[in-house]
């Protein structure tokens, strides 16, 4: 294992966490006793209003994080929640908010803040032995910031020496695809936009996102299925169906106002089968979350009404199951297949069908993980209803076969036409606010010709046609010395891709990196040579421009786009807003670009005329965001306007894989975000609805697993991980828990799991990093944890 502990001794020098166990993980600093237990509440409700309260107080934003939360989500009048992507209920609801999303909120609005002061203090080494907490814990981000190697510590720089500094090194390149530009989804429609017109015009198509981690395959796969790349339905029809498959998720913690829907879904009558190795909170009760009525009287709701435990990756033989019930049933009774459908708007389903019935019980078995008796019955449920919804995320989108599983989901939707018509359809959950609309807005490394055409008809660019770098690539490229800049709107990159130590050496090697940032985090401290932070407004905040207070708009998981307007006074006056930042980037590095750069940050409304101009669907912009509850973008799709090369649905005809774990001694682990987390944002060390407290460092496991294993109950273990390149990689002395979960599989937190992807561990059809199934071997810990 010495190749192991020179990795990780090397990664403390490169800016990372010094490699010593802690209970907390990237979490607050704890000694104070974990607990695990079941937890048997409603999900939302009392304990959620509770986890609030103590982020608002330790923010210190009780009074104006209690008054955000009136303002937010509402049509037109406040901004939109930048938690996740959930589409607000239009139908009347004034108060549709979550505990999460409150959380989020509150988070940014903290009293903290972190200006030139802070920095002097603290040396950029010094600082990486803080926790990802601690650094963002610190508060707000107030001012330019420049590293100085010298002192090893980040000093003030104005913005105009900022923007010279980017400009110069840009113009400096041989090539533009010598430089990257990272994309986290919070940002903007008219901010995605403004980006990709500068990367463009600049030169390169280097455009890796936060996507490429999260739904690229689900994209993907509904581009190649049903041509376009994105879901069909709306909330309406969520309270319509007959039949909800939800795969993949954990909505309480991370699309908690789901749950309102969920048990609308329920009251209607709808059958709603959660999929999932975990039993997750979601599958339970609820208390919706805005109806402080039912809070008050602790009234709960039903959400679900089965849950499936499938071994991971085996969504796709359920699937394949499901149709394999229906052609068993077109036997005796054709009608079961909407054969009209099937006809007018779909190709390949002769081929399908051969490729279902030659697929034998046993192997959907296995590949499954349930019974025969369990794939029936979820087959006859499907066939029982007329309108069917297939949703699902990251557990389906981050597996290695993960584009062939959702064309799985497509195909067995269009055997009974449950596309383009109410009720029905597929519905990706997306992830952070507007990481649809970062893509609709033309962050995309391998755009489609279309899109490259209209940009330059329509503003006179020459926009480069050799598709760009996406997450994987670029740090391989940086690696390589291949790229020398890396810029960054928003995330936390080295946090939360895989490989941190892979990742440091190939941030360190750049010439300059850029983050625009709200918080202090880990990939300030792994920089380039030459490193600039760049604090922006966030979504909450008055964002004043020569026209006056602006506007900017976002794009839910179910295609609605609407304005959000912050009105809290800025973190610091020396903010600017995202749309600015990118703005004066693109004149410091193009001084002679004849676009009207300054004009768009003036007033936004010149950026949304562009856009209205150059996306479908975006006619009139200005007007449409300005109506009560924004506008829908029109999905072909959902119009049975199949945009495909065959102008129809396509049915695909993948094999189906083994996803068993690939040795007797193995697990597949899967790693997954804790209640009290967003993405690499640790809020505390707790995981309500999964009864932990006080701990991060921890592996679930099936207990059957663990005894074979001779480890007890919160015994330490080592969790050694093979790469698909055979590398090994390495966690040490995390606390092994007895879980709920298939053998054979277990499951930890992201990112500090991060640990053990390796740089080869992508999947072959997405290239997103497999997240959800790393190959460990789980041993009791070789040396005791020190106290
Ligand atoms: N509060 C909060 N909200 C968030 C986020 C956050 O961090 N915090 N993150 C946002 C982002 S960017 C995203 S992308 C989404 C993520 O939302 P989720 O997809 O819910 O994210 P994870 O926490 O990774 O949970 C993955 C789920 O998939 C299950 N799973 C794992 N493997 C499999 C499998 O093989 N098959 C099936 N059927 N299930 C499996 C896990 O048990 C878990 O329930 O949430 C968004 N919303
Ligand atoms: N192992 C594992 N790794 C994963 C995943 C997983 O399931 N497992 N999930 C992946 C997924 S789905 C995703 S989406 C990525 C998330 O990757 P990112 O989007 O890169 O990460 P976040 O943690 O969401 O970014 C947090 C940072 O965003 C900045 N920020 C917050 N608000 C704003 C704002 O308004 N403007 C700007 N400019 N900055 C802001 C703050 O500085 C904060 O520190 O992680 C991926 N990593
Ligand atoms: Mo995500």
């Amino acid at each position: 294992m010495t190749d192991l502990d020179d990795d990780t001794k090397q990664g403390a020098a490169l800016g990372l966490m010094p490699d010593v166990p802690r209970q907390g993980g990237y979490g607050p600093l704890t000694t104070r006793p974990w607990s695990w237990g079941d937890y048997h509440h409603p999900a939302a409700g009392w304990g959620a209003a509770l986890s609030v309260g103590q982020v608002l107080l330790r923010s210190q934003a009780p009074v104006t994080g209690a008054l955000a939360m009136l303002k937010m989500n509402h049509p037109i009048k406040g901004f939109d929640c930048p938690g996740c992507a959930w589409p607000d209920d239009q139908q009347g609801l004034q108060l549709d908010i979550c505990e999460n999303g409150m959380k989020h909120v509150t988070w940014e609005m903290t009293h903290k803040r972190v200006g030139s002061g802070f920095f002097s203090q603290h040396t950029v080494t010094e600082l990486s032995e803080w926790t990802d907490f601690d650094l963002e814990n610190a508060g707000r981000l107030t001012e330019p910031m420049a590293y100085d190697p010298e002192t090893d510590r980040y000093a003030p720089i104005s913005w105009d020496d900022a923007f010279a500094l980017i400009g110069e090194e840009l113009r400096g390149l041989d090539s533009p695809d010598e430089a990257t530009f990272y994309t986290s989804g919070r940002l903007s429609n008219e901010a995605s936009f403004l980006y990709q017109l500068m990367m463009r015009e600049y030169g390169t198509n280097n455009m890796p996102d936060c996507s490429n981690m999260c739904h690229e395959a689900s994209g993907r796969a509904l581009k190649a299925s049903i041509g376009t790349g994105k879901g069909t339905t709306t909330l309406e029809d969520w309270e319509q169906t007959d039949l909800l498959f939800l795969i993949g998720v954990n909505a309480a913690s991370n699309a908690p106002r789901m749950l309102t829907a969920l048990s609308n879904a329920v009251k209607n009558g709808a059958q709603v089968v959660h999929v999932n190795p975990l039993v997750e909170a979601a599958s339970r009760r609820t208390i919706v979350p805005h109806d402080f009525v039912d809070m008050a009287l602790f009234k709960t709701h039903a959400t679900g009404t089965l849950d499936l435990q499938v071994r991971p990756g085996g969504d796709m033989a359920l699937m394949r199951a499901v149709a394999k019930v229906v052609f068993e049933a077109a036997e005796t009774d054709p009608g079961v297949l909407d054969s009209g459908f099937i006809e007018s708007y779909t190709q390949g389903f002769a081929e399908y069908r051969a490729l279902v019935e030659a697929t034998s019980w046993q192997e959907l078995v296995v590949q499954s993980g349930l019974t025969e008796e369990q794939l029936r019955h979820a087959g006859e449920l499907y066939l029982k209803a007329d309108k069917a919804i297939i949703s699902w995320c990251l557990g389906v989108s981050q597996q290695e076969h993960a584009v062939d599983m959702v064309r799985e989901f497509t195909n067995v939707l269009l055997l009974r036409g449950n596309i383009g018509r109410p009720g029905a359809g597929p519905a990706p959950v997306r992830g952070h606010s507007n990481v649809q609309g970062n893509r609709t807005c033309g962050i995309d490394h391998h755009a489609p010709a279309w899109l490259l055409d209209r940009l330059d008809a329509v503003l006179g660019i020459t926009s480069p046609r050799t598709p760009g770098l996406d997450t994987v690539a670029s740090i391989r490229a940086m690696h390589e010395g291949a790229v020398k800049v890396f810029v960054a709107l928003g995330g936390n990159f080295v946090s939360a891709v895989p490989d941190p130590v892979h990742t440091a050496q190939a941030m360190t090697r750049c010439r300059l990196t850029v983050q625009v940032s709200t918080k202090l985090n880990r990939s300030h401290l792994v920089h380039g040579k030459k490193a600039l932070i760049l604090p922006c407004l966030g979504r909450t905040e008055a964002d004043e421009q020569a026209s006056g207070l602006q506007g900017q708009t976002v794009e839910d998981a179910m295609s609605m786009v609407h304005l959000s307007v912050g009105k809290k006074k800025p973190a610091s006056e020396h903010l600017l807003s995202e749309p600015d930042i990118i703005a004066r980037m693109a004149r410091a590095t193009m001084p002679d670009s004849p676009l009207p750069w300054e004009s768009y940050v003036a007033d936004y409304d010149a950026i949304r005329d562009v856009m209205a101009e150059v996306l479908p669907g975006f006619e009139g912009f200005n007007d449409l965001i300005r109506q009560p509850n924004g506008f829908r973008i029109p999905q072909p799709a959902r119009e049975l306007d199949f945009r495909t090369p065959s102008g129809r649905a396509e049915f695909s005809g993948a094999p189906l894989y083994d996803v068993r774990p690939p040795s007797e001694d193995m697990l597949v682990l899967q790693t997954m975000r804790s209640h009290d987390q967003w993405n690499t944002t640790i809020y505390s060390n707790n995981d309500r609805y999964r009864g932990v407290k006080n701990l991060r460092e921890l592996i679930f496991m099936n207990a059957e697993d663990m005894k074979d294993r001779g480890i007890a109950q919160g015994d330490l273990v080592d969790i050694v991980s093979t790469s698909k390149d055979g590398s090994l990689r390495e966690l040490r002395q995390y606390r092994a828990l007895a879980y709920n979960t298939p053998r054979g599989s277990a499951a930890g937190y992201m990112p500090e799991m991060n640990v053990l992807i390796g740089p080869a561990d992508y999947s072959a059809q997405s290239d997103q990093p497999l997240m959800k199934s790393i190959h460990v071997r789980v041993s009791p810990a070789r040396s005791a944890r020190p106290s």
